[in-house]
């Protein structure tokens, strides 16, 4: 590779590098139970009976991913969605978000699903307790400010969550207090956007390529 195309490449990465959020809507992969979605490390907790990928229910055509949970009634953590290790990624400043549904409304009580992301010193940090969502039969965006993620799960090195190093997430489903059942809960669309002015630096650098290629004359 010639230089010049070299300098192009590297402004490129540089420029993804400080982009690079996450989309995950499910969409290329093919209907099936008892499967971990692409991507995804695995589905764990005491309270996971099933997950795959459907097509019966989305928001981004044609899947989602669901997770069968036991809600036993006790209050407490149930299951996890639990994505592989991603690049670390600076979310400073930006905001997460997904849409959620279940077979039975939940909407009434309270909130039980959780965002939960990890850090580059082991730190683990989630929704607040009062801030989950809670699902109802059609389809709801629960989005959050990463700011806003300060319930701590594990404290890690340095025991606050390092946004610009998260290098793994999660989907948390909690039990709420009262009765036990069967539900079945739909995920699609999970994003992670960084904050404007990283995308901002994003443009300047796509400008900054522009201007090497007229420079270069390439
Ligand atoms: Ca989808
Ligand atoms: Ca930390």
């Amino acid at each position: 590779m010639n230089k010049k195309y070299k300098i192009i490449l590297a402004l490129g990465l540089a420029a993804s590098a400080v982009y690079a959020g996450w989309l995950d809507n499910f969409d290329s992969e093919a209907p099936a139970d008892n499967t971990v979605p692409a991507g995804y490390q695995g589905v764990y907790g005491g309270g996971t009976l099933d997950k795959g990928i459907t097509d019966a229910i989305s928001v981004s055509e044609s899947n989602s991913a669901f997770v069968a949970v036991s809600l036993d009634g006790g209050g407490g953590f149930r299951s996890i969605l639990l994505h592989n290790d991603i690049a670390a990624t600076d979310l400073t400043g930006g905001t997460i978000s997904v849409q959620l549904s279940s077979d039975i409304d939940l909407s009434g009580g309270n909130g039980i699903v959780g965002f939960h992301l990890y850090d580059a010193d082991g730190s683990e940090f989630g929704t607040e307790p009062g801030d989950r969502f809670a699902p109802s039969t059609s389809f709801g965006l629960f989005t959050q400010n990463i700011s806003d993620l300060t319930n701590a799960i594990v404290w890690g090195d340095t025991p606050t969550l390092d946004t610009a190093n998260i290098v793994k997430y999660a989907l948390d489903f909690f039990d709420p207090s009262g009765a036990s059942q069967n539900v079945v809960f739909y995920v699609d669309d999970y994003q992670a956007i960084p904050e404007p002015a990283s995308i901002l630096m994003m443009v300047v650098g796509a400008g900054g390529m522009l201007f090497l290629r007229r420079r270069l004359e390439i």
